[in-house]
């Protein structure tokens, strides 16, 4: 492998040496890039990089490859994208030879194509496993970071990647005690890997979003009693999930580029055709008919997508909460029961829609409580449970299905320091600023993958992660071929774009939710919209613009 920057920059790592002092040992290892993460993101940067003859590591805090789909292994988990179109579209080989088994795949055969790929390109060479980074740091007048690991190794890298993924840095109820209960816990983003079985046992759970949607059915199977304790209710809908039809796949494999062109000029990185109606136009009939047509379909887009007002007006919006809210008080027996699960306060799809396979049935099980903590406060964990306002309850293992410190906790995790010794923490201390949600001014040569800014987790990831990828890689050989160290996003260029972002936003009604993509889950976090909700197709657009007019808002050197 050629070390093209690591050659030009002539000896830096030759001259490096140990350093007990900072708490770092051993050689200090040179590469062009360091990336950190082998989850869809990391791995198939690894392979373009690679393949652009750029000497690569990829730096994993786990010991396999898969991201997401390794650490969210909680019964239930399956992707609310179709199975073909939440895979790489970047082998033509691989994407006929892989047959995913149903619609919506599970955890394990994603994670099953995760680890086939990566032995398919001979990925885990120039992966690191269990290998935590702890800092970065960079060096202005070498244009080079120097990237530090918990275990002590220290890489220099002229350009470093965080490819963490948007849902990693898990986070615990903020309880009183969170650590006091003395049965196991276990939070669905850091699911043993030998699964759990609650045969016999009682059981609470805390949180309602997709994770506790997906794994309470399959909980209360298993368990004497569960317990859910619910914050916030949630709209979801049926995932009808079952077999992929072989005449549907056999056609879309048959024209498969096509329809991955399609997916990549889409709103949403999946194809669906964009409503052009208002709800408001439709007479109460033709809803009622939409949104019966759209409930059977089943899906993460079958409501949303029907009428061209549902992100942007509330009372378009309230006529599918209705329905949505119609369908709890149809499917769940108990009426109080029922309308405690009716979400009120918040429009449908402002919150991560939630898919669902018999969820709101399970509330008609004799074994199955539902707590509102809003009337009934948590008040902390105790030895043997759980203490509210009102009540003690006694359990024999507890699910944290909380979630996590979304978009930009991995990221600030890490001891990211630019120029002059500035934090990504620092800078970011009032919300995320990107350009593009690719790069950050004062940080130059390091990019972040499906970044805050960028639109990442309102998108079927895969694509979006694919064009970052390859609009890094590209970068990157573009550099190279004119002889240039660095790339660095301008402060105008990022002043535009965040105030794109927030502006796009609030063109929505995605800012009236306590969500996560406001980052308001997180107890003192910034309350700023994180993705860019202006869809992926203009957004791919504005990308190749960028390039196309040199790298337009970003410092060459
Ligand atoms: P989510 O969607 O963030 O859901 C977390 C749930 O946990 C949600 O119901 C929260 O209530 C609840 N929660 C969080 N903190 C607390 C505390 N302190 N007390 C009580 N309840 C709490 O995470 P998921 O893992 O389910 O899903 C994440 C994404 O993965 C999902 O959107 C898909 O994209 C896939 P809240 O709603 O904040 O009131």
């Amino acid at each position: 492998m050629r070390h093209w920057y690591t050659i030009e920059r002539g000896g830096v790592a030759a001259a490096a040496e140990t350093s007990t002092a900072s708490g770092t040992h051993g050689p200090i290892e040179d590469f062009d890039v360091v990336v950190v993460g082998a989850g869809f993101a990391g791995m198939y940067l690894l392979h373009l990089l690679r393949g652009a003859g750029f000497s690569t590591v990829v730096l994993e805090a786990a010991d396999d490859v898969g991201g997401t789909w390794y650490w969210n292994r909680y019964p239930g988990a399956r992707c609310d994208v179709r199975s073909i179109d939440y895979s790489y579209s970047f082998d033509l080989d691989l994407e006929q030879e892989w047959v995913w088994s149903e619609k919506y795949a599970t955890q394990p055969e994603i994670l099953r194509y995760a680890q086939h790929v990566a032995d398919r390109f001979g990925l885990r060479r120039d992966i690191r496993f269990e290998t935590r980074v702890a800092g970065a740091t960079y060096d202005e007048g070498a244009a080079c970071w120097t990237v530090t690991t918990e275990a002590g190794a220290r890489l220099h890298a002229r350009f470093y990647v965080m490819a963490t993924g948007c849902l990693s840095t898990s986070k615990k109820p903020e309880i009183e005690g969170v650590d006091a209960f003395e049965g196991p816990t276990y939070h669905t983003g850091h699911w043993p890997h030998e699964g759990v079985d609650f045969t016999g046992l009682r059981v609470g759970v805390i949180g309602t979003g997709s994770s506790g949607i997906q794994s309470i059915p399959l909980i209360a199977e298993q368990a004497q009693h569960l317990t859910v304790f619910q914050r916030t209710p949630n709209y979801s809908i049926p995932a009808a999930n079952g077999p992929n039809d072989p005449d549907e796949l056999a056609a879309i494999k048959a024209n498969y580029p096509a329809y991955r062109e399609v997916n990549r000029r889409s709103f949403g990185g999946v194809d669906i055709e964009l409503p052009t109606r208002s709800a408001l136009a439709a007479s109460p009939d033709e809803r009622a008919e939409a949104f019966e047509r759209g409930w059977s379909q089943g899906g993460i887009f079958a409501l949303s997508a029907l009428y061209n007002d549902l992100r942007t007006d509330l009372e378009a919006n309230s006529h599918v909460a209705d329905f949505v809210r119609s369908k709890i008080r149809h499917v769940v027996d108990d009426p109080d029961v029922a309308e405690k699960l009716c979400p009120t306060d918040y429009p449908l799809g402002t919150k991560r829609m939630c898919v669902d396979s018999d969820y709101f049935e399970t509330y008609n099980r004799d074994n199955v409580r539902l707590v509102d903590i809003r009337e009934d406060p948590l008040v902390r964990l105790t030895p043997q449970g759980i203490e509210t306002a009102s009540e003690l309850f006694e359990f024999d293992a507890m699910v944290f299905a909380t979630g996590f410190d979304a978009m930009t906790g991995t990221i600030v995790a890490v001891d990211v320091a630019g120029r002059d010794g500035l934090t990504i923490k620092q800078k970011w201390s009032e919300g995320p600023r990107t350009y593009l949600g690719l790069m950050v001014e004062g940080f130059p040569n390091f990019f972040t993958v499906t970044g805050p800014g960028s639109p990442s987790v309102l998108s079927n990831m895969m694509v979006s992660i694919e064009q970052h990828a390859e609009w890094i890689t590209d970068c990157l050989v573009h550099l190279r071929d004119n002889d240039l160290r660095s790339i660095e996003a301008t402060r105008e260029s990022e002043d535009e774009w965040v105030l794109h972002v927030n502006e796009v936003a609030s063109m929505t009604l995605y800012p009236l939710a306590n969500s996560w993509y406001m980052g308001a889950n997180v107890p003192g976090k910034p309350r700023v919209f994180l993705p860019y909700v202006g869809g992926v197709g203009p957004y791919r657009d504005i990308c190749d613009e960028v390039v196309e007019h040199g790298y337009k808002g970003f410092a060459l050197a």
